[in-house]
């Protein structure tokens, strides 16, 4: 049949063709003739679905994953508490869908994404990152997302646009956190534009191959590996690309203690504590923290020249 009706979506539309051949290949070996049925056309939004089609990348690790257990369970999301067992007991009240996320500012091609459409962007790939707190401990984490210069370059950003912000939904009625002042709300991140379009910047929908549970920032949160988990904006609403820097919601709240790079330093300390080391959840003795998180082959070439203890 070639005549397609509207709601028709065919499996080549929303998985990398590789996954495609290969699934109708096994498929055909199976004998299943209607392989559009199987795969659905909207992607299950329950935390703990299974992620279809997702792709293996060349961005491993060769370092132990945190279980799923602790990586789910040990967070921050202050807009839910800020206790470590906080956001996995009280994140159920954030509802993700319907979610969207709206893309705008210094952009030629303004534009609301629904979730749904955001999932079908761009093939979803596994990415295992580590991520290090501010606060001194690690995770090495297997995310599910794409990189953020799929949208930006969807957006067309203007030659103004030098920075872009990243805003986490504002609505106390999911979040009851919102009504306490711990930090001023909503929390926005920023990253530069280069930063911003570096390959290893993630909007991640999943992790562990599975849908993001909330308290990890469902349906679509930030991942920034090179830099401090604060960067990684959880629950975004809103993607706006500016041309100053953008005022972060840590910056506001202690700018002695927090810089727009927050790049991972173990030169720089945080004004109350060292960051030459951390602790990887669930090992005992700290290990060396790496500069930029171990990723300095890839990103060093982006700050040369800059005095990163000024813009730390
Ligand atoms: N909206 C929002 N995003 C946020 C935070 C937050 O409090 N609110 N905390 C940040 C911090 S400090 C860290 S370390 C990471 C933790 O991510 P994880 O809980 O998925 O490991 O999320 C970041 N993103
Ligand atoms: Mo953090």
């Amino acid at each position: 049949m070639l005549i397609r009706k509207p709601g028709d979506i065919l499996p080549s539309d929303i998985t990398p063709p590789e996954i495609y051949r290969e699934r109708r290949r096994f498929m055909q070996g199976m004998g299943v003739l209607a392989a559009g049925a199987v795969l659905g056309a909207t992607r299950d939004a329950r935390a703990g679905a299974k992620l279809a089609g997702v792709r293996a990348s060349a961005y491993k690790l060769d370092e132990e994953r945190t279980s799923f257990k602790d990586a789910t369970t040990y967070n921050n999301f202050y807009e839910f508490g800020t206790g470590k067992a906080d956001p996995a007991a009280s994140a159920g009240s954030l509802k993700t869908r319907p979610w969207t996320v709206t893309v705008e500012g210094e952009v030629g091609r303004p534009r609301t994404y629904d979730i749904e459409e955001l999932l079908k962007l761009a093939p979803l790939e596994e990415r295992v990152y580590r991520l290090r707190c501010v606060e001194g401990w690690s995770m090495v984490i297997p995310w599910v997302g794409f990189p953020m210069h799929e949208i930006i370059r969807r957006a067309a950003p203007t030659g103004n646009a030098r920075y872009v912000e990243f805003v986490t939904l504002n609505d106390p009625r999911q979040i009851p956190g919102l009504r306490s002042h711990v930090l001023d709300w909503p929390y926005v991140e920023g990253l530069r534009m280069d930063e911003a379009m570096h390959p290893l910047t993630l909007l991640a929908v999943g992790m562990y191959g599975e849908v993001l549970p909330n308290q990890n920032g469902a349906p679509i949160r930030l991942v920034v590996p090179w830099k401090y988990g604060f960067k990684s904006a959880k629950s975004i609403v809103r993607i706006r690309f500016v041309e100053k820097q953008p005022l972060t919601a840590w910056m506001r709240a202690t700018p002695s203690e927090y810089g727009f790079y927050s790049n991972v330093n173990p030169e720089v300390d945080h004004p109350r504590w060292s960051q030459a080391k951390e602790r990887r959840i669930g090992e005992f003795f700290k290990r060396d923290t790496l500069i930029f998180n171990g990723y300095g082959s890839q990103v060093a070439q982006m700050y040369r020249g800059m005095d990163l203890k000024k813009y730390f």
